[in-house]
């Protein structure tokens, strides 16, 4: 699958994260909990203190999770999972008091206007950035949708003394063929430059490597990729007038579908073939 993953404007956006991060005292990097690997930037930025947040956890299998959460904090991170549909202003409170314990004790009881703690929030498109601020905040103070590039600058917002920034998604550089497969499985590449076709193939191809049944719902995994789509196809009756099934409509709804949950709580990579724990 060959996919342009680097649009023009992400060289701007990486610059200006660059810059944001200047004034931050730390940094919460959102990951993907299906695709911790994947998601991650690893970006150095200003060797600020930074803390995983493994977001949409309920759409993520349990296991694996734990799994991941082990293996960041044993190499060193802060890490945790959060379902940004729920308040995580607690989790929060506690990540940022175990990196700082005594500045933040006072930032948080003080309340000054000018003696605050700065947060910036970074990640790949569409992990969940401004969802997990408005998590946080316990408002809807950020614009979020259910696609890659909504968030298209930097903005502010207080919680407490903590103040934190929201930034428009960014995706490294130099990706390798299947970290960029993964992050389109889960839409963080721009629909109109992926092939939902090929993006859907490739997703039936993972699933049948991570799964050991032959069924996952109403997909038979032991056939060919094309015939799980060309099937999930005729099962939505997706009939085309020539009264073929339309294989586009198909792949885009059957992606749609996995990201959104409906064939259960997949994680897409396992931690133990991406990193030794
Ligand atoms: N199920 C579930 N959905 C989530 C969660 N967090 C975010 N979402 C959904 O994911 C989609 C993207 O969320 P956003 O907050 O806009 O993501 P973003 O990272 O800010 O995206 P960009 O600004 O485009 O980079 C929206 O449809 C959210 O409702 C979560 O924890 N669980
Ligand atoms: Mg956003």
């Amino acid at each position: 699958m060959n996919l342009n993953w680097y649009p023009g404007h992400m060289a701007k956006a990486e610059r200006g994260i660059l810059e944001i991060s200047r004034v931050a005292d730390v940094i919460f990097e959102v990951l993907d909990a299906r695709i911790p690997w994947s998601s991650r930037g690893d970006y150095h930025l200003r060797n600020k203190p930074c803390i995983l947040i493994l977001n949409k956890s309920d759409l993520a299998d349990r296991t694996d999770t734990g799994c991941w959460l082990n293996f960041f904090n044993k190499n060193g991170f802060t890490a945790f999972a959060v379902d940004s549909k729920v308040n995580n202003s607690s989790k929060v409170i506690s990540a940022v008091n175990k990196i700082f314990p005594k500045r933040t004790g006072r930032l948080l009881s003080v309340r000054k206007r000018f003696d605050c703690f700065r947060a910036v929030v970074i990640g790949t498109p569409n992990v969940g950035k401004s969802s997990f601020i408005n998590s946080v905040l316990g408002r809807r103070k950020t614009k979020v949708e259910n696609r890659a590039g909504v968030t298209s600058q930097n903005s502010w917002h207080r919680f407490g003394n903590i103040e934190i920034c929201d930034t428009p998604g960014i995706l490294r550089h130099r990706l390798g063929p299947e970290v960029g497969e993964s992050i389109a499985f889960v839409g963080g590449i721009k629909s109109e430059i992926i092939d939902p076709e090929l993006v859907a193939y490739s997703l039936v191809t993972r699933l049948k490597e991570l799964i050991n049944e032959k069924y996952l719902g109403c997909l038979d995994l032991s056939l060919s990729a094309e015939e799980v789509i060309e099937n999930f196809g005729k099962l939505r009756n997706f009939i085309s007038p020539g009264k073929n099934v339309d294989i586009r409509l198909a792949a885009s709804v059957f992606l749609k579908s996995f990201q959104d949950g409906k064939f259960g709580k997949i994680t897409l990579e396992r931690v133990n073939k991406y990193g030794n724990t």
